[in-house]
């Protein structure tokens, strides 16, 4: 029996998931690294070092900085995404999350959070959403970051879960695999054919309801 929802956060409850992908762009432009789709759907969901990490690879320049200068193009990065956040409101929640994030409220399921970003508490409050979340994950406490299954198994932890209780709700492949890991029922939001590892499919938020998600469990 489902109890809880784990919410990945950037593509799945904010369109913030566009203005990480023009920040990294614009660094991936500046190192001379080739940006690609491949590239941005490999981004999706990862934290900042190891997104940083991919791109170098891409462009087969993972030998080509130090530690300190790879923090600085990270820093670089970050400064660049949060000048794209000023201004966000709640009216940059994706479609019908809030009214499903409000239903699952009312029907008493436990909610947590489990974003890669160091950004999240921010994004939340700006979208003025804190207040229906139980628990969160802090990503700065994980040993690894998604697609390792972790992220997800300490979102169930925090609500006193056992993972099959819970589902997990991702717009990345590197999610997906993580609440697969985790045990737990996975939910993708986006291209199916990209996200085809889930268990349900939804081509956009909009189609995010309890109603549909019984339904796709039966
Ligand atoms: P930050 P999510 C992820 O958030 C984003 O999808 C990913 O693009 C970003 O690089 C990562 O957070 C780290 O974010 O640099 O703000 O700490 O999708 O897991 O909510
Ligand atoms: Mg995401």
């Amino acid at each position: 029996q489902i109890k809880g929802f784990i919410f990945d956060l950037d593509g799945v409850i904010a369109n913030t998931s566009v203005f990480h992908a023009k920040a990294w762009h614009q660094l991936a432009d500046k190192l001379g690294v080739t940006w690609t789709e491949d590239l941005a759907n490999q981004l999706k969901g990862v934290g900042r070092m190891d997104s940083l990490n991919l791109i170098l690879k891409s462009g087969g320049k993972e030998n080509d900085y130090t530690e300190d200068e790879k923090v600085k193009y990270a820093t670089e990065k970050n400064d660049n995404y949060l000048g794209l956040l000023k201004g966000l409101t709640d009216k940059d929640i994706l479609p019908g999350m809030k009214e499903f994030i409000e239903d699952l409220s009312a029907n008493n399921y436990l909610i947590s959070l489990a974003s890669s970003s160091k950004n999240s508490p921010k994004v939340l409050e700006a979208l003025d959403l804190e207040k229906y979340f139980d628990a969160r994950v802090d990503p700065s406490t994980l040993k690894n970051g998604k697609p390792d299954p972790e992220i997800y198994v300490r979102g169930a932890e925090v609500l006193n879960l056992k993972p099959e209780e819970c589902i997990g709700l991702e717009d990345a492949v590197s999610g997906i695999k993580s609440v697969n890991g985790a045990h737990e029922t996975s939910v993708g939001i986006g291209d199916p054919e990209i996200l085809n590892e889930a268990d349900i499919n939804f081509t956009d938020t909009s189609q995010v309801t309890l109603a549909n998600i019984k339904k796709a469990m039966n």
